[in-house]
């Protein structure tokens, strides 16, 4: 039986900690689709404007091997919906959710990676704007 996994983020500025944890949350099954967030809960989560529109980042994530799905993630709430919707067997997402979705787990399996050390959005974003 194939296995598929379903990930989730905004996957902004796109780096090495989001390409990891794409990877690996692929290496947990067969199939991997990924929920990109819309631009409108990006600013409802973090308060800004992603840098790279909607419709860029699902155009990046897509384009990645590990990927075989992609769609646009409308609200933290629908994950349930967006597991039984895909079929998923496993949801994966980094450890600064942990816990979170846990009551997830009479639908699928629930799994939080450790994130790539030292690399953010944030970090990034404030780095390349203090020209350093
Ligand atoms: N990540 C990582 N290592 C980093 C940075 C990010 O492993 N150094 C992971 C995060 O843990 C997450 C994924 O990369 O699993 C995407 O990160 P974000 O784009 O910051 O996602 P976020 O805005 O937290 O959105 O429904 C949940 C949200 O859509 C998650």
């Amino acid at each position: 039986m194939s296995r598929t996994v379903i990930t989730f983020g905004t996957f902004d500025v796109f780096h090495v900690g989001h390409l990891r944890v794409i990877e690996r949350a692929a290496a947990l099954g067969d199939r991997l689709v990924v929920g990109v967030s819309a631009d409108e809960l990006n600013l409802r989560k973090k308060g800004r404007e992603p840098v790279f529109t909607q419709a860029e980042r699902l155009a990046i994530v897509a384009a990645l091997r590990a990927v075989d799905e992609v769609f646009v993630e409308e609200s933290l709430e629908l994950k349930r919906q967006y597991v039984e919707q895909h079929a998923a067997d496993v949801l994966v997402m980094g450890d600064d959710w942990a816990g979170k979705f846990d009551e997830l787990n009479d639908v699928c399996e629930v799994v939080y990676l450790p994130r790539t050390p030292a690399i953010s959005t944030t970090a990034l974003i404030e780095k390349i704007s203090s020209g350093a």
